[in-house]
């Protein structure tokens, strides 16, 4: 299992957050997600051998969100 902290802009209110927290848990592989709206930041837990960062930024862009670093 690996973490990673994604930086998502375009949450402005507790439905986004709800949203993201959706979209992100939907991937198969993401076992664990915290978002939070304030700082703009998103916990994941996940099996790289399952999932990457490039899936998360298309669930994140396609639920109308911009994800701007992970690391
Ligand atoms: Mo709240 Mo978020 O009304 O895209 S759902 S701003």
């Amino acid at each position: 299992m690996r973490e990673l902290v994604l930086k998502i802009d375009g949450m402005t209110c507790g439905h986004c957050v709800h949203t993201v927290t959706k979209a992100l848990s939907e991937l198969d592989g993401v076992e664990d997600v915290h978002v939070e709206l304030e700082g703009g930041r998103a916990e994941v837990a996940f099996d790289p051998a399952r999932v990457d960062v490039e899936a998360m930024r298309r669930a994140v862009e396609a639920a109308g969100y911009t994800l701007v670093a992970a690391e």
